[in-house]
């Protein structure tokens, strides 16, 4: 007799509600993140710029959580290595390049911040600035908007292991607890901070901490953009049900040092460093690709030429483009409106 239990069929990203486009739209960002990220290094070391932090080694969660989240209503806090993510919600690689460049065009910050310091009204992504974690608390805030003025959307807040020791995070998730807020918090735990491995700054789990503030924690493989992708999903189901917020913990590995000013081998092992490589979310997820009949080498050439193509492009425009005004380092620092009266 047979089973009368429902039988799932389909491939993973289907069961997950992912057509095949979206299943490969996902992997087409993860490579446009890590294209981005090495010609910035190599632009870095050809002295064309002055400083690149990477996020090799984060895109697939990155990438997934993007597409879990609903890119034309919520809002975005991330924080420096979440380039794929950015270019998932709709940055391009001319703004991601006039941002490295410094150029005055650049929609983050008009050339005045490090780039990774991301911001765009267009896209709902909140300007960062470099004091880690702050983020955060404004992530809670923005939450906190869309309860009070009843609109469904979800904030969306990253930031690093290292970063959630900070008091920020407790005051933002305790807070975020108490209102039920719509917010989903997720640590990008990359196993280090600056030089200092995780086993030197947590002693448990940053997810178990949600425990705390009275809402679920969850820990998962971020080199896995399926389960990734499921978790955030549930997650922003839970905050627009009013259920309140999500912490989530993805567990991946810092493949590159933490930025072009830092030796990682004086701190950490090659050796270590290549077992990480084997187990890179990029290329496992490229392969599930393959297994399903959804990706060949021709396709994989073919998005490699396109992203060269898109950077060549992207760099000429920034190299061109004009620096901000020197005399312009002082706008937005002091309140320009015209007080009568003075202070
Ligand atoms: C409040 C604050 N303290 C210190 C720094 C310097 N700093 C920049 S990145 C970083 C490491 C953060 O590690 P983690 O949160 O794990 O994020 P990762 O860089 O590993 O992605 C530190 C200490 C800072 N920017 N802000
Ligand atoms: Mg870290």
């Amino acid at each position: 007799m047979e089973s009368q239990g429902t039988v799932e069929t389909g491939s993973r990203h289907q069961r997950l509600g992912l057509s095949d486009g979206q299943a490969i739209d996902m992997y087409r960002y993860m490579v446009m993140g890590r294209k981005y990220d090495e010609r910035s290094l190599l632009l870095q070391r050809a002295g064309k710029i002055n400083f690149h932090v990477s996020g090799v080694g984060q895109e697939a969660a990155q990438v997934a959580a993007a597409f879990a989240l609903d890119r034309q209503n919520d809002y975005f806090l991330p924080y420096y290595r979440d380039y794929a993510f950015v270019l998932s919600v709709g940055m391009t690689m001319r703004e991601l390049m006039l941002s490295l460049f410094a150029k005055a065009e650049d929609p983050n910050s008009g050339g005045r911040q490090m780039p990774g310091h991301f911001g765009s009204k267009r896209l709902r992504i909140v300007t960062g600035s470099s004091p880690v974690t702050t983020q955060v608390p404004h992530a809670v805030g923005f939450a906190l908007a869309a309860k009070m003025q009843k609109k469904p959307f979800v904030s969306y807040v990253t930031f690093g292991e290292g970063s959630s020791n900070q008091g920020d995070f407790h005051e933002a998730c305790n807070f975020a607890g108490v209102n039920k807020l719509p917010v989903i918090i997720m640590c990008e735990n990359n196993q280090y901070a600056i030089s200092i491995p995780a086993h030197k700054q947590l002693g448990g789990k940053v997810s178990d901490r949600a425990l705390g503030y009275g809402f679920p924690g969850i820990r998962v493989d971020g080199n896995d953009p399926l389960e990734v992708y499921r978790v955030v999903k549930e997650a922003h189901e839970r905050a627009l049900a009013g259920e309140g917020p999500t912490l989530i913990e993805a567990m991946m590995y810092r493949l590159s040092p933490h930025s072009t000013s830092d030796n990682d081998l004086a701190y950490r092992t090659k050796e270590e460093v290549e077992e990480n490589w084997k187990k890179d979310g990029l290329t496992a997820y490229r392969n599930y690709l393959v297994e399903q009949g959804l990706w060949s080498e021709e396709q994989e050439r073919d998005l490699i030429a396109e992203c060269n193509l898109e950077l060549k492009e992207a760099i000429a425009y920034a190299e061109n483009a004009p620096f901000p005004n020197p005399e312009d380092t002082l706008l937005h620092v002091y309140d320009e409106s015209n007080h009568k009266g003075g202070f």
